[in-house]
C-alpha cells in the first residue's frame, strides 16, 4: 500500500468519525473530493434558487392593493436576495469564485428550484408562494440547520428565522382573500390549484429515485431525504388549508384514523420536464437573468476598482 492512500484512508476514518459524533465540517478542515463537490453543487443551486425566486415575486410589486403589502412584498423579497448571497458566500468557501457560480447557471450547467419556473398570474399566487413555497421550503432548511458543512448551517439558522415570516403573510394572504368576495375566494382557490402540485415537487425526485440522497445522508449533508421531508409538509399544510376553507387539489386525501393523511402521487414527468429546463417559464427567468446579469457589469466594474484602490 502506498504511504499517500494510507494517508487518505485516515482522513477519511477520521473524517466520517467527526460526521458520526455530529461535529461541524469547517471551510479549513480536510475533507473527501465527493464531499466538497456536493456540496459546491448543492449550496450553489439553492443560491440561484432564492436569486431566481425573486422574479415571480417582484411581477408583482407595481400592482401589490395596498401600501401595506407592498410594503410587506418588498422587504420579502429583498430577503431572498440576500439569502441568495449568504449562500453564495457559504458555497464560495468550498473554493468555487462567485462568477463561475453564476457562469454555470447561465450555461444551464447548475440548476435552481423547478417551483420557480412556474407563473405569479393573480394576487392569490403571492399568498401562495408566501404559504406554500416558503412553507416548504422552511421545512427543506430547517432540516438542513443540521447539516454538517458549518458554513451551510449558520445559513440556514439565518435563513429560517426570515422564512418563518414569509411563510405567515403568505398565510395572511390568503386567509384574507378567503374571508373577501366570492371573486377573492375563487382567486384564493385558483392559485391553491396551481401551486399545491409543484410545492411538492420542491422536495425532489422520491427517495429511490433520488442518485444524489445516498451521499448527502452518508455525509449528514441532508438529515432527512426527500420522502420524510415532503410527508410532513403535505401533514402540516392540509390543515392549515382546511381552516381557512381551501380545498387541497387531490382527489386521494383521506384523513385516517390516526390523525394523518394518506394523499395522492405527483405527476413526475411534469417534475422532470421541468428540472429539465421546458417548464412554462425556465427560457424567461434564465434570460432574464442574463440579461440584468449584463446589464450590471459597470456596477461590478466600479466596485472592483474601488477595492483595487483601497488595496493598492
Ligand atoms: N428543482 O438526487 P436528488 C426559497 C435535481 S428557495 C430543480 O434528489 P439532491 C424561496 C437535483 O439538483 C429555497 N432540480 O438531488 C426563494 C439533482 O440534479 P443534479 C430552495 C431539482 O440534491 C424565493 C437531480 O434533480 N431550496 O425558499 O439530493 C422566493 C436529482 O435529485 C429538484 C433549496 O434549494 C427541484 N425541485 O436533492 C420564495 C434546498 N429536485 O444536481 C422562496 C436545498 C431535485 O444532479 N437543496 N432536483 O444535476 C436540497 O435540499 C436538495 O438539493 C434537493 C434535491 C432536495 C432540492
Amino acid at each position: 500500500m502506498e504511504l499517500t492512500q494510507v494517508t487518505e484512508e485516515t482522513l477519511l476514518k477520521e473524517f466520517q468519525a467527526k460526521i458520526d459524533a455530529d461535529a461541524k465540517i469547517e471551510p479549513n478542515d480536510w475533507m473527501p473530493e465527493d464531499y466538497r463537490t456536493h456540496l459546491i453543487r448543492q449550496i450553489s443551486q439553492h443560491a440561484h434558487s432564492e436569486v431566481i425566486g425573486m422574479q415571480p415575486e417582484g411581477n408583482w410589486i407595481t400592482r401589490a392593493p395596498s401600501l401595506r403589502s407592498k410594503k410587506i412584498l418588498l422587504a420579502k423579497i429583498q430577503d431572498e436576495g440576500g439569502h441568495g448571497l449568504y449562500l453564495y458566500s457559504a458555497a464560495e468557501t468550498l473554493g468555487v469564485s462567485r462568477d463561475q457560480f453564476i457562469q454555470w447557471l447561465h450555461e444551464g450547467k447548475a440548476k435552481y428550484s423547478s417551483i420557480f419556473n412556474y407563473p405569479t398570474l393573480n394576487w392569490a399566487d403571492i399568498g401562495a408562494i408566501g404559504w406554500l413555497v416558503d412553507g416548504a421550503a422552511i421545512t427543506n432548511q430547517v432540516s438542513l440547520q443540521r447539516t454538517s458543512y458549518g458554513p451551510y448551517s449558520r445559513a440556514m439558522v439565518r435563513i429560517c428565522k426570515e422564512e418563518s415570516f414569509h411563510q405567515r403573510q403568505g398565510y395572511e394572504i390568503m386567509w384574507k382573500m378567503m374571508e373577501g368576495t366570492k371573486e377573492q375566494r375563487a382567486m384564493a382557490q385558483d392559485a391553491m390549484n396551481r401551486w399545491w402540485w409543484p410545492a411538492l415537487m420542491m422536495f425532489g425526485p422520491k427517495d429511490g429515485d433520488s442518485p444524489r440522497s445516498g451521499t448527502a445522508m452518508k455525509y449528514k449533508i441532508k438529515r432527512e431525504t426527500n420522502d420524510q421531508l415532503r410527508e410532513k409538509f403535505i401533514q402540516k399544510t392540509i390543515p392549515q388549508a382546511h381552516l381557512i376553507g381551501l380545498t387541497v387539489p387531490d382527489s386521494e386525501i383521506k384523513l385516517l384514523e390516526d390523525g394523518t393523511y394518506s394523499h395522492g402521487e405527483i405527476d413526475w414527468n411534469e417534475f422532470w420536464t421541468v428540472v429539465n429546463g421546458d417548464g412554462p417559464c425556465n427560457k424567461q427567468r434564465l434570460a432574464h437573468h442574463v440579461k440584468y446579469h449584463e446589464e450590471g457589469a459597470w456596477v461590478r466594474e466600479c466596485a472592483q476598482a474601488f477595492e483595487d484602490y483601497l488595496t493598492k
